[in-house]
């Protein structure tokens, strides 16, 4: 089912969607703020959002049947289930990444091609739910760490090859923001389908 947004101009007329109604289904919670360093306050409320994450997506998708799980949150966009796994995908990168930037000097860490990822089988066809497990104890250990790090190691830096480097208080920002997104690309589009 396509779900343009369509919204009436002045005269009362349908007007064909913009670009930022695009750029709202896309981005729907705005764009990371991964200003750098952190209060330790804002640090903590972060780690709290990448704590909650698990339980957010898997509630996002309670009770949505395979075709519902089978529909792009946008137009030509991924599907909820492959959104689902992508969260997976990427969230083991953070794991890694934090990992090295927390035991090594500055470690260059491996980008990945996400778009490519996502169109592998087990993404297009397993069930949530095993990313869903996955999460729950991926970001328990990830929590744990987080939590119980020395504050210094988050001014630590790991290196992108393609955008330098970054501290690990900008990673947690970055993938705190993550889950966030990706939950509202699910919520979104339950909403706008009348998905209850
Ligand atoms: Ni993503």
């Amino acid at each position: 089912m396509e779900m343009t947004q369509r919204t009436l101009n002045s005269h009362g007329a349908m007007t064909a969607p913009t670009t930022s109604s695009e750029q709202d289904l896309r981005y729907p919670i705005g764009k990371a703020d991964t200003k750098t360093p952190l209060a330790a306050g804002e640090r903590a409320q972060r780690i709290d959002s990448i704590a909650a994450l698990p339980a957010q997506l898997r509630k996002a998708v309670a009770g949505l049947n395979d075709a519902q799980l089978d529909t792009p949150y946008r137009p030509g966009g991924w599907t909820v289930r492959q959104v689902v796994h992508h969260v997976a995908d990427s969230h083991m990168n953070a794991f890694i990444r934090f990992r090295l930037g927390f035991t090594e000097d500055n470690p260059t860490i491996k980008p990945y091609d996400e778009k490519a990822w996502t169109e592998l089988p087990d993404n297009r066809h397993l069930p949530v739910e095993i990313s869903l497990q996955l999460l729950d104890s991926l970001h328990e250990r990830m929590v744990h760490m987080l939590r119980s790090v020395p504050p210094a190691y988050f001014q630590r830096t790991i290196f992108h090859p393609e955008n330098g480097p970054m501290t690990l208080d900008a990673v947690v920002s970055m993938y705190a923001w993550h889950g966030q997104h990706h939950t509202a690309h699910v919520t979104g589009l339950r909403q706008r389908q009348g998905w209850s």
